[in-house]
């Protein structure tokens, strides 16, 4: 049975761009609920703890600098079946490769810089979940 909870970061590059209004208000519209939220700065530690399942990949270094590099939006969310359809409703990691009208293809600017994350299990969103609201 698939769990009804995930979890999203709006990333630097969306939220410099002002992007986070719109982006809230994509999630909302599709059906997810807000359980908690808050504004949030990353240090290099905390990103790489974050990222860990990603310490050997040639992109880690510079994708957690790159999420060090301005405040951030971390958003606990509700909604049946959630982890699956926030990742549809997000889109390809590579925005070029995303679908019409998802979020990445809206408003990402890069495969690194690409506006959202989106947990990829029931499992990692309580951990992700745990990480930034416990
Ligand atoms: P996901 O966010 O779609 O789940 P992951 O493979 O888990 O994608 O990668 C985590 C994050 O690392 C991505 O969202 C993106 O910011 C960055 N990333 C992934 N692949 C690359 C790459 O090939 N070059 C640069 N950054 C990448
Ligand atoms: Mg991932």
């Amino acid at each position: 049975m698939s769990g009804n909870k995930t979890f999203t970061i709006i990333k630097p590059d969306a939220y410099e761009a002002a992007y986070s209004g719109p982006i809230i208000e994509k999630i909302e519209s599709a059906g997810f609920k807000i359980l908690n939220m808050r504004l949030e700065r990353l240090d290099n530690p905390r990103a790489g703890k974050f990222y860990a399942v990603h310490k050997d990949k040639p992109f880690f270094e510079r994708l957690c600098a790159y999420m060090c590099s301005g405040p951030i939006i971390v958003i606990e969310l509700e909604k049946e079946n959630a982890v699956e359809d926030f990742r549809k409703l997000i889109g390809a990691t590579n925005p070029e490769d995303a679908d019409e009208g998802t979020i990445r293809k809206l408003y990402a600017k890069s495969i690194e810089a690409n506006a959202v994350h989106g947990s990829d299990s029931d499992e990692n969103a309580q951990i992700e979940i745990n990480f930034f609201f416990s």
